[in-house]
């Protein structure tokens, strides 16, 4: 049986997924880029710099900008974020989620956070939901992103616990291959054909058969 369950924030615990697309379509609108949902599995999970070199990829503009202006273009992309998540409250929570986090605390799991995002701590502040995680680690703690290990080996060491304990919840291609090189158990919250790679896919928490992986 597994230790220790790690969850990503975004798209797993809560909807803001749909809210990093928007704000990303909008710069990709200013700029001319043809920028469609598809196009977005890629940036899911990866951090703001690598997201937006992957957006300006899309186009072929990559080395059209200034580093100066690269950082005022994740700003905008940032502050549009930013306003989107202003309301964010316990309504967005991704179905299953907080039901799983209660019944793995009772249960006595570790509980980690393996976020890419810097906002992260804002998001869980709002929902109020930190007190179920035993550590967190998010984008401001770890310097290289998803798909590195990084972000899941910190948490599992800080919680204390082996790599093959760990049970890995993600949305992204580039957090299951994460889990995978970390070599935990990967479970992707969406469908098969975005995630072909996660050990099992499941359409959201709920869906989690605790039983099965925790005593
Ligand atoms: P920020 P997660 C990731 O969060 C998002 O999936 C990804 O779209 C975003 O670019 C990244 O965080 C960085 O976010 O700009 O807020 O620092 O899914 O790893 O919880
Ligand atoms: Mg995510």
């Amino acid at each position: 049986k597994y230790e220790c369950a790690i969850f990503d924030l975004d798209g797993v615990i809560v909807d803001t997924a749909k809210y990093h697309y928007f704000a990303w379509a909008a710069l990709a609108k200013k700029l001319n880029i043809n920028f469609t949902i598809k196009h977005n599995e890629l940036l899911k999970g990866i951090s703001r710099e690598e997201s937006l070199e992957v957006l300006l990829g899309y186009s072929g503009l990559i080395n059209k900008f200034t580093r100066e202006e690269k950082n005022q273009m994740m700003e905008e992309k940032n502050q549009l974020y930013l306003s989107y998540i202003e309301q964010i409250g316990r309504d967005e929570l991704l179905e299953g989620a907080l039901c799983l986090l209660e019944t793995l605390r009772n249960r006595g799991v570790k509980i980690v956070l393996g976020s890419a995002s810097k906002n992260a701590p804002l998001i869980m502040s709002k929902l109020g939901i930190e007190t179920y995680f035993d550590v967190i680690v998010d984008g401001n703690l770890v310097k290289t992103a998803k798909p590195d290990p990084e972000v899941f080996i910190f948490g599992a060491d800080k919680a204390l616990v082996p790599y093959e304990k760990c049970v890995v919840f993600e949305d992204s291609i580039a957090g299951i291959q994460a889990a995978l090189a970390s070599n935990m158990f990967a479970v992707g919250i969406g469908t098969k054909e975005d995630m072909p790679l996660a050990n099992e896919v499941i359409s959201n928490l709920s869906q989690f058969d605790v039983d099965r992986f925790f005593c």
